[in-house]
């Protein structure tokens, strides 16, 4: 068997236990049933943590991730409007506003435009501890977004390209203390520049099946490197404008707060949230005889890595390995660490990664004068009880 394969048994094998959580015992803390490989329990996670499994959000047991590919079944999500229902033969994707030709593709039409297949893996904006389970990886099929647009020959006056999802919500938006209340799509935009660059895609399947309703169905935008909110789902209309788009979604829910010092003065910057920030975390801890293993997931913009290190307790940093399955410039990457001699008792585990540039993710200390949680990229130190 290789190393993944008997991986994938041992978690197969501790996926079959997760029922026992019902009576109050966590299956995480179960030893797991093959392979005498054993899954050491988080010590800081809270007692009642539980994950949030809701029609709107389904958050991933990182600890249980088995392969490069997250199942279409167990993808994470963040829907904020529901699931609206799309009869595929009657849907259109309509693209309007300053086009040369405005056109109304079937899923049909899309399909028999050349396709293109990418890895991709991408989490929330609001990915952070206690789990880190909104991120996912998936092998998305779809035809690129610039030969789409080509079709309806975006004018040059065009600087936005907005992409409305078909699902809708009514929202307060505040203006001077007055609320106002609107009926809208789901929308966020893309400058043009980022909209015609080669990498996006306009996907209609999910590791080589239909996406399901939770991920997009029938059609969803992939931004590779982008947080996930960028990946408009349900995605129906395209319009081309020369204004800004100022939607609560591209303008107001996603946006990042950060001081940051400029000739030694502290300037608070508001902005949008675009590419994902360098992160890498411990996904779980696992005993194999005396020895013990870190495995972790590494996201990014899609910048190559330099290196993943491991830190015990207040030990030096040492190498991890970088996981050869999963070498797609914009998939998630795995990483292994193998803990030698670890001793009986608490210890904290940590990692980090640096990219091509040097760019070393940042520990929380540095990270303070960001003021909203979102894009929260620190290092996340674990702690893991031996026995
Ligand atoms: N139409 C639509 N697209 C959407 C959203 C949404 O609420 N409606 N949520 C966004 C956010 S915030 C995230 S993190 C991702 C989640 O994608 P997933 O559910 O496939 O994981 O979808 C993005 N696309
Ligand atoms: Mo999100």
């Amino acid at each position: 068997m290789t190393t993944r394969s008997t991986r994938r048994a041992v978690l197969k094998g501790g996926l079959a236990v997760a029922g026992l959580g019902i009576l109050g015992i966590p299956d995480w803390a179960l030893p797991v049933l093959a392979q005498g490989e054993t899954l050491v329990p988080f010590t800081d996670l809270p007692e009642t943590f539980t994950l949030e499994r809701t029609a709107d959000r389904r958050i991933i047991d990182i600890r249980n991730i088995d392969g490069p590919l997250t199942p279409r079944d167990q993808f994470f999500t963040t829907q904020h409007y529901g699931h609206p229902d799309i009869d595929p033969a009657a849907f259109r994707l309509r693209l309007s506003g300053m086009v040369d030709r405005p056109v109304a593709l079937s899923l049909d039409e899309l399909r028999a435009m050349p396709s293109v297949e990418l890895v991709a893996g991408f989490e929330c904006s609001g990915n952070r501890r206690p789990l880190q389970g909104l991120s996912s990886n998936g092998q998305w099929t779809g035809v690129p977004l610039r030969a789409v647009l080509d079709r309806a020959g975006v004018k040059a006056e065009a600087r936005e390209l907005v992409f409305f999802g078909a699902d809708r919500g009514e929202e307060d938006v505040d203006f001077r203390g007055q609320t106002i209340t609107v009926e809208q799509q789901f929308g966020r935009s893309l400058s043009r520049e980022k909209a015609l660059s080669p990498e996006s895609l306009l996907a209609y399947a999910l590791n080589g099946e239909p996406l399901t309703k939770h991920q997009g169905f029938p059609l969803r935008l992939v931004v590779p490197g982008w947080y996930g909110v960028a990946n408009v789902k349900y995605l129906s209309e395209i319009y081309a404008q020369e204004d800004q788009y100022l939607g609560k979604f591209q303008a107001r829910w996603y946006r990042t707060l950060r001081g940051e010092t400029i000739d030694g003065e502290v300037k608070w910057k508001e902005s949008a949230v675009t590419e994902m920030q360098l992160k890498s975390f411990v996904a779980r801890v696992s005993r194999d005889g005396v020895r013990h293993h870190v495995f972790g997931v590494v996201l990014n913009d899609g910048t190559p890595l330099r290196s993943v290190e491991v830190r015990v307790d207040d030990g030096p940093w040492e190498p991890a390995t970088l996981d050869p399955s999963t070498p797609e410039q914009y998939s998630w990457k795995f990483f292994n660490y193998v803990w030698n001699n670890a001793t009986p008792g608490e210890h904290t585990i940590v990692s980090r990664v640096t990219d091509s540039t040097g760019l070393v993710q940042p520990t929380e200390q540095e990270l303070v004068t960001k003021k909203t949680f979102l894009e929260d990229n620190s290092q996340h130190p674990r702690t893991v009880m031996i026995a």
